[in-house]
């Protein structure tokens, strides 16, 4: 199989961290793509976006489904579902996925919105943009999250978008936000699938 993939994107990362954590790397060979620079990206994902994965004749993109696909893997090899599918805990932990996508997109929609040049920028959205994500993390209960050790796809969706707002909006200082959230994320840094993805340009 092969993954394109950034350095930078926090959705990436969350399907970068799911294959290491679920030991499925050697089954993945990993090419870097720019997609703001790309234009042959177009003609495998025509959304023009990253992750994309493509395992002989099928293409995924739509990093909760790359996942979803690589979950299979797992659990073909004996291992128990990341999206905790058939159990009582899945819906939950898709909330938390989804919640999490919900912070990285508007953090992602902030990055971009803050280097228009075409035209001002618009201030009502980046407003908008900063309540969701402030609202999102001021919401979690860190006591309902399973540890680092057992993640799944909620709480490595959500390392994902804490990860991204360090590396892109440190000034936000979420930590100040939700203290619990705090002391949960900062065990992450014990894991070299965590370590191992961080962002950088
Ligand atoms: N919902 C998609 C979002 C993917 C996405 O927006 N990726 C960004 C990188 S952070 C991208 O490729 N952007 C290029 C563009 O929007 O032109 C997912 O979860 O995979």
């Amino acid at each position: 199989m092969k993954l394109l993939y950034s350095t930078t994107s926090p959705y990436v990362r969350k399907v970068r961290m799911f294959i290491l954590y679920a030991g499925l790397q050697n089954d993945i060979e990993e090419s870097l793509v720019n997609p703001f620079e790309s234009s042959d990206l177009k003609d495998t994902n025509p959304l023009g976006k990253i992750p994309v994965l493509i395992d002989g004749d099928l293409t995924l993109y739509e990093s909760g489904l790359i996942c979803e696909y690589l979950d299979e893997r797992y659990v073909a090899k004996g291992n128990s579902s990341l999206f905790l599918k058939n159990t009582p805990d899945y819906f939950p932990v898709q909330m938390l996925h989804v919640k999490a996508n919900g912070i990285i997109d508007a953090a992602v929609a902030t990055l971009l919105e803050n280097r228009r040049v075409d035209a001002e920028q618009s201030r009502s959205m980046l407003d908008k943009w900063y309540g969701i994500i402030r609202r999102s993390i001021e919401t979690l209960d860190a006591s309902n999250l399973m540890p680092a050790e057992h993640a799944n796809i909620g709480t490595l969706s959500l390392a994902a978008a804490l990860g991204y707002l360090d590396f892109r909006f440190d000034e936000y200082g979420w930590r100040n936000w939700n203290k619990d959230l705090e002391v949960w994320f900062a065990d992450f840094d014990q894991f070299s699938w965590f370590t191992d993805t961080k962002p950088f340009i």
